[in-house]
């Protein structure tokens, strides 16, 4: 089966119920398995920053679904979790990327695979590189773009 990687983030209400309740309306689909998921980061907001800060996480899935039933899948789930576009990069209660998709690329706007800017953020590479840190992005290690992104403020959320 092929494997995906994505990006979920919000910065609206209760993020992280947000995201856990993303997470369990991804999974409800029986072609997507969760094999891992990062730590909770939470991450300067970056494009537009006169907003809230963000939690990100990234996660690793298994799915039948081809990438475009796949984008389909978080496409409805940000709309059932109230995701609004008011702002061009501005606040939202859920965000969910297609990072990575096993032996796929695209470059229709609709769905562009791998995600072009997700190694200059360090919302996307810092979790990315907790959960494969064997990744190669753009020919370079991920470790190395975690390294060159340790200018930009994210904090590894802790239970305590
Ligand atoms: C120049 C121009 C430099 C634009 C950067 C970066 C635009 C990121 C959009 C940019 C530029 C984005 C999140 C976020 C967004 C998130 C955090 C975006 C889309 N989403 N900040 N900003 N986490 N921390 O999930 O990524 S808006
Ligand atoms: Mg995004
Ligand atoms: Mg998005």
């Amino acid at each position: 089966m092929p494997r995906a990687y994505l990006g979920l983030g919000g910065n609206i209400g209760d993020v992280k119920a947000n995201i856990q309740e993303a997470l369990r309306m991804l999974q409800a689909n029986n072609a997507v398995k969760l094999i891992k998921q990062s730590s909770y980061y939470e991450t300067a907001p970056v494009g537009f920053e006169q907003q809230a800060w963000f939690l990100n996480i990234v996660i690793e899935i298994e799915t039948e679904l081809p990438p475009y039933e796949l984008l389909e899948l978080c496409s409805k789930v940000e709309h059932q979790l109230k995701r609004e576009r008011l702002i061009r990069w501005g606040p939202r209660t859920i965000d969910i990327d297609i990072l990575l998709y096993e032996g796929f690329e695209s470059n229709d706007p609709k769905l562009i695979v791998p995600h072009p800017r997700m190694h200059e953020r360090a919302f996307v590479i810092i979790p990315l590189y907790e959960i494969a840190p064997n990744l190669f992005i753009k020919d370079q290690g991920i470790r190395e773009h975690a390294i060159s992104l340790n200018n930009q403020e994210i904090r590894k959320l802790t239970n305590d």
